[in-house]
């Protein structure tokens, strides 16, 4: 059975060579997407190879690339290759993406998830020329279902001039009633409360609605969603996992928190994946999630009747997971709800749920500043994503990170962190494997006591201990002793001879 069900859309079937031909120089494109699922699969390798002959022949040819966040080797991987990105935002995690930004070919500006699809819609970041989307399927009456992610679809659909669809047959059919698309954010001064109270809640429709005089290309793709599988849980992650459920079964002792806790957050990444296999195993029933992403850790949970309803903007599943979800979507869409970004990362939900955040950072001070971003102070990782969203209106927020990277030559736990993410104001909690630091609650100088005695490396803990002790007695005030002559020494050895450790 054809996925494209309106005559209206079927006579704009073309193939993905021609509809990248409406992409030039300059555009701005808005692209489906957000980590890894849901992204269009065929139309950015056409725009590659056009943007690619274009330089082979001299010309100029470079577009700004919006997505929800993190797509796959077929659309960052393949854009960035040949150059072709002269701006990208919000959030990125391919390696060539990455080495470009890296590199200086392409800008990025590493806002906030939830700020990204409003910026775009105020005029802030220019003219959204064209957007690309991925989705399943084009009812009757000419309305998409969305596809493995919603991410910033609804914006992009609502500002591009130009929109090209890609039907993908590879997604289940069986997704359609997973989504819940509401459209009622709109721009200040105009904004409403959203009426959403429990993350179960459905607030809109199945389908997005689209003008179809907008749409100038319709592509028929049959591909997957391609991500990688998660590393294997170790020990250090079962360790922190531990400690984080240890301290939010003392939560619920003491009263702080019901016993099913409250909405969980959990990021990307694999430590946070593991601190999902923690909860499988641990005592905590009838969970709720209202989060960004679905991890292969939370479909575990919800598979095991520990939690009950996952409220998301998208998959993040390793390959036989997003086989799984394929096979099943029609009793997933029971227990999972995909939303736009704008309501997923929106701060007035988080605040109002109470959600419990946990995310993975690079490193961490010992003042309890997080960087999530930066390797060594000047060298993008991924970005923020919506971490920000997420741990600045948390309930509970929470960091996750082994204390030491690359064999031990560098501590997670440092004097000041390289690139500040997450302030001090907005850290309650900071978990090693080593163990957990409560930072609630506590002054800047209590808060170093426990973030090096409880997370910092055995390696690393004197020589924190030197810092402060040198800091506090020479700074020029006792708040937050530092002493900047010496605050990021060790970013500065690790730099100069590959350890953080004096040789
Ligand atoms: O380097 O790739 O060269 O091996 O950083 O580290 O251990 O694979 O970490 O997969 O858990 O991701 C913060 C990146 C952690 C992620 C981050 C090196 C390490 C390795 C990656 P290699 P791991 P994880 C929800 C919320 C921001 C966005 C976010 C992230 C590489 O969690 O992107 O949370 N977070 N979004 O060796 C130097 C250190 C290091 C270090 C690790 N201290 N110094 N290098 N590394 N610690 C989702 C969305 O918003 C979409």
């Amino acid at each position: 059975m054809s996925r494209i069900a309106s005559e209206k859309f079927r006579s704009k079937i073309t193939t993905a060579e021609r509809a990248a031909e409406f992409i030039s120089h300059g555009m701005n494109v808005g692209f489906s997407g957000f980590t890894g699922a849901g992204y269009p699969k065929e139309v950015p390798g056409a725009l590659a190879a056009r943007i690619k002959a274009a330089h082979e022949a001299g010309e100029e040819f470079m577009i700004g690339c919006f997505t929800g966040a993190s797509t796959a080797p077929e659309l960052d991987g393949a854009l960035a290759e040949v150059d072709g990105i002269s701006f990208r935002m919000p959030y990125q995690s391919d390696p060539i993406m990455r080495n470009k930004i890296n590199k200086g070919i392409s800008g990025y500006s590493d806002i906030h998830l939830s700020h990204s699809g409003p910026q775009v819609w105020s005029g802030a970041l220019g003219k959204l020329d064209v957007a690309v989307i991925e989705v399943t399927a084009i009812t009757e009456d000419g309305e998409l279902v969305p596809s493995s992610s919603v991410g910033n679809n609804t914006t992009w659909i609502r500002c591009a001039d130009k929109v090209i669809l890609e039907v993908n047959s590879w997604q289940s059919i069986d997704l359609w009633g997973m989504h819940d698309i509401y459209e009622g954010v709109a721009l200040p001064p105009n904004r409403k409360p959203v009426p959403l109270v429990h993350p179960g809640d459905r607030i809109g429709s199945t389908t997005i609605k689209i003008d179809p005089d907008k749409v100038i290309a319709v592509i028929e793709t049959d591909d997957p969603d391609r991500n990688t599988p998660f590393k294997p849980l170790d020990d250090e992650s079962r360790m922190i996992a531990g400690h984080l459920l240890d301290f939010l079964a003392n939560e619920v002792k003491q009263g702080r928190l019901p016993k099913n806790l409250l909405p969980m957050q959990s990021g990307v990444g694999n430590i946070a994946n593991a601190v999902l296999a923690g909860l499988l195993e641990g005592p905590f029933e009838n969970l709720t999630s209202y989060t960004e992403v679905i991890q292969d850790g939370m479909v575990d949970l919800l598979d095991s009747g520990k939690m009950e309803i996952a409220s998301a903007t998208a998959f993040s599943l390793s390959p036989e997971y997003a086989h799984k979800m394929n096979d099943n979507a029609a009793d997933y869409r029971n227990k999972i709800i995909l939303r736009p970004q704008d309501i997923s990362n929106h701060p007035e939900m988080i605040r109002r749920l109470g959600v419990i955040a946990c995310n993975g950072m690079i490193e961490a001070d010992i003042y309890g500043n997080v960087n999530s971003t930066h390797i060594m102070g000047s060298k993008m990782q991924n970005g923020i994503g919506g971490s920000g969203d997420f741990t600045r209106n948390a309930y509970i927020s929470s960091f996750v990170t082994p204390s030491t990277a690359k064999h031990g030559n560098i501590s997670s736990i440092v004097p000041m962190v390289s690139h500040h993410d997450h302030t001090e104001h907005d850290v309650m909690v900071i978990i090693t494997e080593q163990g957990l630091a409560d930072l609630r609650g506590l002054s800047p100088r209590q808060r170093a006591k426990v973030v090096i005695n409880n997370c910092a490396h055995p390696d690393y803990r004197p020589m924190l201990q030197e810092y402060y002790d040198h800091a506090e007695a020479t700074a020029n005030g006792h708040h937050t002793p530092h002493d900047l002559r010496k605050a990021h020494k060790w970013h500065v050895r690790f730099l100069e001879t590959g350890s953080m450790l004096p040789s």
